[in-house]
């Protein structure tokens, strides 16, 4: 072991050690050698850690299509995924128990979930998706956990605010930033082929009804990034209607309703897209073929005068009802 190798790169190391997914160990190579110092006596180690690199690459273009079941990829359903990440005992399962209908494993001990539990919430009439997961530690996270946060719209931080506030959220940046799951952080937001790595993040205090005083003050205070905090308790009910409203906001996602010609909107059921989308992507989203038959669109909603036509390229916003005509 060549001397001078720095804290640092014994993290990516330890990521790769957990890492499941040949896509995950191909990050976290990259990530040793980008944080190896850069002297003699590593160009064995280096050598060593490209071999391995490019092996894998290979293994990464042989295997497409391979039948390896992954119990930490959670399918997507509903407006977004918002995935739980916070130390034993946090509260994670606690969360999910009383936004969904989800069987999530509430306990009293550690280490009570051991795989991803997604359930379904609604907010308004909209359905956003929730993934209970198992804790992590200051040295441990089960393999392959990270690729559910890699593949999620949403990381919701959970810190208990009757424990040790600063301990928790330390563990949990530290998890994201060694894998580069953060947005804003200082480690890569992409992958070298430029594909996004990070996620956005916020955090929930929860407990609120054993929290010490001023403990989401001192969460606050401790973090470095400008994130959301929400004060929450599962056993009263308290800030869990504030909550699905910021997860709605932070998901980022508009409601479209959609308008059959000369009959009303369908109110029930909105259709929900990126913010920023447009009347062709909202074509685009109820069916790909159709949607280049679109003559033009009357809208109903913000900024605009009711029935009033929007071109393809109208942005929309959220609850407009749009009414598509096709050719
Ligand atoms: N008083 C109070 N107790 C809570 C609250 N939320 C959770 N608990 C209790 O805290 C303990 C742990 O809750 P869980 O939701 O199972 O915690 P977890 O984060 O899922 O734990 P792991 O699965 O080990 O990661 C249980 O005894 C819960 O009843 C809360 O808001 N207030
Ligand atoms: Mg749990």
């Amino acid at each position: 072991m060549p001397a001078n190798l720095t804290p640092e790169y014994f993290k990516a190391e330890r990521w790769f050690r957990s890492a499941v997914t040949t896509e995950e160990k191909i990050l976290a190579l990259e990530r040793m050698l980008a944080v190896m110092p850069k002297h003699k006596g590593t160009d064995h180690l280096k050598a060593d850690l490209r071999r391995k690199l490019s092996k894998l690459k290979d293994t990464a273009t042989q295997k497409k299509g391979g039948k390896h079941v992954d119990i930490f990829h959670v399918p997507r359903s509903g407006a977004g995924q918002v995935v739980l990440l916070g130390t034993p005992n946090c509260g994670k399962s606690s969360i999910v128990a009383a936004l969904t209908n989800a069987k999530a494993n509430v306990a009293d001990f550690p280490f009570a979930t051991s795989a991803p539990v997604p359930g379904m919430m609604t907010f308004e009439d909209v359905q956003i998706q929730l993934v209970d997961m198992p804790p992590i530690t200051a040295d441990y996270s089960a393999p392959g956990q990270v690729g559910t946060y890699r593949n999620c719209d949403l990381i919701a931080i959970v810190i208990d605010l009757s424990g040790d506030v600063r301990e928790q959220l330390g563990i949990c940046l530290d998890f994201l930033e060694s894998r580069s799951l953060l947005v804003g952080a200082e480690t890569p937001a992409y992958d070298t082929q430029g594909n996004a790595l990070a996620k956005e993040a916020f955090c929930i205090g929860t407990k609120s009804d054993m929290a010490k005083p001023d403990a989401l003050q001192g969460v606050k205070e401790s973090c470095k990034y400008p994130f959301e905090f929400v004060e929450i308790s599962a056993a009263t009910g308290a800030g869990l209607g504030e909550l699905s409203g910021v997860l709605f906001r932070l998901l980022k996602i508009i409601r479209i309703y959609a308008k059959p010609p000369g009959k009303p909107a369908d109110m029930a059921e909105p259709f929900t897209l990126p913010a920023g989308s447009t009347v062709m992507d909202l074509a685009t989203a109820i069916h790909r073929q159709l949607a280049e038959k679109l003559k033009f669109a009357r809208i109903w909603g913000t900024g605009v005068y009711d029935g009033q036509n929007a071109q393809r390229n109208h942005v929309l916003n959220d609850k407009d009802i749009i009414e598509l005509h096709f050719s």
